[in-house]
């Protein structure tokens, strides 16, 4: 009925196998269920952030100094490059984010099951499970994130390396903590024999540059950091 992907088959599985593998001092079965409760049962259309309060507050740990890496359109990338936490810690490199990363889940009203058939996208409703379950865990994640701010952009992304909407410029440029975060690295990589679009001082990057400079940050900009 959806236009979506229906729930990834096992999700259950995959998800308390991945967040043991992640942690071994936290009860995953209750992180699993406070995640169920906030989309279970109800109205698909109409998830919002804050269902997903209790499965936060049970998933939160701390993100170290220097290790946040936010991006856009370089999903593979920074999946390889952070290394499981070894070299940094993007979102998806979280316990909170290690739940949503290449998954898909919803569920439907007056039902306790999955729908694994199809799934609203965004264009359907915006307060979906996913898109509501990615809200929450941005803005967690800004909130967090402190020392070195690292940025990773695709400069050859169609529409610009920067998108003006977006989870990286909605909820996690207006949630960083302006006096726990000493300054911001941008990177700007190009797809590997792709089109050089966008670069620093240039597009959408240069807008990013300007709000950045605005709020205060100190920032500096890297064409195809090696
Ligand atoms: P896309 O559209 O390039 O890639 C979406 C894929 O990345 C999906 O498989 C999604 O999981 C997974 N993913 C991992 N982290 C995030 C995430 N954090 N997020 C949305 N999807 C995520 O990514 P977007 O939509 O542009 O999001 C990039 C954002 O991630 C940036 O703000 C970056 O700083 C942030 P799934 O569950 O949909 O299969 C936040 C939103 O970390």
């Amino acid at each position: 009925k959806w236009k979506g992907e229906g729930t990834t088959p096992n999700l259950e599985s995959i998800v308390i196998g991945r967040c043991y593998e992640y942690i071994r001092i936290k009860n995953c079965t209750e992180i699993w269920e406070a995640f169920r409760k906030a989309f279970i049962n109800k109205d698909p259309c109409n998830i919002l952030p804050s269902d997903y309060e209790l499965f936060i507050n049970l998933a939160l740990h701390t993100i170290p100094p220097n290790k946040s890496l936010f991006w856009e359109n370089n999903h593979l990338l920074v999946t390889s490059y952070s290394d499981r936490t070894r070299r940094y810690m993007p979102l998806c490199d979280t316990l909170i984010g290690s739940f949503g990363d290449f998954l898909n889940w919803c569920g439907q009203a007056n039902d306790t099951g999955f729908n694994y058939d199809s799934c609203p996208n965004t264009e359907e409703c915006e307060n979906n499970a996913v898109e509501s379950f990615w809200k929450i865990a941005s803005i967690t994640y800004a909130k967090q994130s402190s020392g070195v701010i690292y940025v990773m952009l695709n400069g050859s992304a169609i529409g610009g390396a920067y998108p003006v909407k977006g989870f990286f410029a909605d909820y996690e440029v207006p949630n960083f903590q302006k006096d726990r975060i000493s300054r911001i690295e941008i990177w700007v990589m190009d797809d590997i024999g792709g089109p050089d679009l966008d670069s620093c001082g240039r597009g959408s990057v240069q807008i990013l540059e300007e709000r950045l400079k605005t709020m205060g940050y100190d920032i500096t900009c890297i064409d195809n950091y090696k």
